[in-house]
């Protein structure tokens, strides 16, 4: 096997707080209806399903107008899941979260950081991620994880990190292609590293991945991949509530998460922005559900 073995401990997050679109919160079944469990163990691993955080439907909640919406629904499950995560990774097990929007980041990284003195973040998005509550166009928490991770924005929003926030040098970015634009600017100042679709089109996935990996691997005792299904186009990836065309093929992902395989450098992933509803027949919980087994080792000889 390529990834040593690992006892993969499976977090469900259904939460879809962060994002306008209802729907994600089905993510982390339509993944494991796809033959999660199955793929992984045929991988070599052994597999540990805690199920799903208790997390209540949007429904029966208002929404504040306010431009952090359900932030204190989002303070509570972050919580919970930086709780689970860091007690994962304390008893060497391999924390995969299963999404939920991507504002679950917030707490997988919270959860993380407690653990890991020094960890390396390789994010894959069409998007930045980039905004605080005083730059974001739509008060979604789901566009503000990565800058919650490096310790901007709302302090309400920082208290799973415990005072202990992710070295920005070691941030990877792979696949962006659209921004907000004072996000743009925040990011250019920011110290992380954004491999753009221009820089995957004119290198090649395999030079990018190679950078990508120097660099969180370099002076780290961790790396977390957070995996925004949209990174992928939305001709192989439909359900995705914010897609954006121009994105990775399906064998451009698959390239990228078979290399990280090959140098087994993970502790930890999480997939995020499945959307069930807007998916045809879970074509995109199946890609999902491959690329995690991709990422793990999983292959086909
Ligand atoms: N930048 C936009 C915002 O902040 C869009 C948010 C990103 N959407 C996602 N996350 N799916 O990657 O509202
Ligand atoms: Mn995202
Ligand atoms: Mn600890
Ligand atoms: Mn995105």
């Amino acid at each position: 096997f390529l990834v040593g073995p690992k006892t993969v401990r499976i977090i469900g997050v259904p939460l879809d707080y962060g994002a306008d679109r209802r729907g994600v919160d089905m993510g982390p079944s339509a993944i494991r209806y796809a033959g999660l469990h199955e793929k992984l163990r045929q991988a070599g691993h052994q597999v540990v399903d805690l199920g799903n955080l208790p997390v209540p439907v949007p429904e029966s909640r208002e929404v504040a107008q306010t431009n952090l919406k359900y932030l204190d629904e989002i303070v509570k499950v972050s919580r919970v899941l930086a709780r689970a995560v860091e007690k994962a990774v304390e008893e060497d097990a391999y924390p995969l979260v299963l999404g939920g929007d991507h504002s679950i980041a917030i707490g997988t990284i919270g959860g993380l950081v407690r653990h890991f003195q020094n960890l390396g973040v390789l994010w894959f998005d069409a998007h930045g991620d980039y905004n605080t509550d005083q730059t974001s166009p739509s008060g979604n928490i789901h566009g503000m994880p990565v800058a919650t991770a490096v310790g901007l924005g709302h302090p309400a929003l920082q208290a799973s990190f415990h005072g202990r926030f992710v070295n920005p040098a070691k941030i990877v970015y792979v696949g962006v292609r659209t921004l907000d634009p004072e996000e743009a600017q925040a990011l250019r100042q920011s110290g992380t590293t954004v491999f753009s679709m221009h820089e995957i089109d004119r290198y090649g996935m395999r030079d990018v991945m190679a950078k990508a990996m120097d660099i969180v691997t370099d002076g780290t005792d961790g790396v977390h991949l957070s995996f925004d299904i949209d990174a992928v186009d939305p001709l192989y990836a439909p359900g995705s509530g914010t897609p954006f065309s121009g994105g990775l093929t399906e064998r451009e992902a698959h390239l990228a998460l078979e290399l990280l395989a090959e140098s087994d450098i993970l502790s930890s992933m999480e997939m995020v922005e499945v959307n069930p509803i807007l998916d045809e027949h879970n074509r995109t919980g199946q890609l999902a559900a491959n690329l995690i087994a991709s990422a793990l080792g999983h292959r086909i000889i």
